[in-house]
């Protein structure tokens, strides 16, 4: 009865080393964004790793049109995580997802797109 105990401990040592691998490997992954001036992924572009609380530091408030990330960063109309926000991997054109809906004349419709909105990047 008095090795049971350190025998199931000896069970799930594999178990509990096994989770800290996995966790150890996952965390080595970087996440990249690069983003582009222009849509269809073209025209001036930079690469950014890590969070980026006003993109106009970089030159660069206001002033994507497409992105393409490892991961799915959370892009802000506003520095610093505020405003709007969209999250994907990728986006080729972003005259076309909404930013915001508004009220024209009773019909509900949109009234601003995310070309040229982002101001802050979060991971
Ligand atoms: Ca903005």
């Amino acid at each position: 009865m008095k090795l049971l105990l350190p025998l199931l401990a000896l069970c799930f040592l594999p178990l509990i080393f096994g989770v800290h691998l996995k966790r150890s490997s996952s965390s080595t992954t970087t996440c990249c964004v690069t983003v582009y001036e222009d849509v269809g992924y073209k025209g001036a572009n930079r690469q950014f790793c890590g969070n980026v609380g006003f993109l106009g530091d970089y030159g660069w408030n206001d002033r994507i049109s497409s992105w393409k990330s490892n991961c799915s960063p959370r892009m802000y109309s506003d520095a610093y995580g505020k405003g709007a926000v969209i999250v994907k991997n990728e986006y080729k054109d972003l005259r076309e997802p909404c930013m915001s809906f508004g009220r024209v004349n009773g019909v509900t419709q949109c009234v601003a797109r995310w070309n040229d909105q982002i101001s802050s990047i979060y991971f």
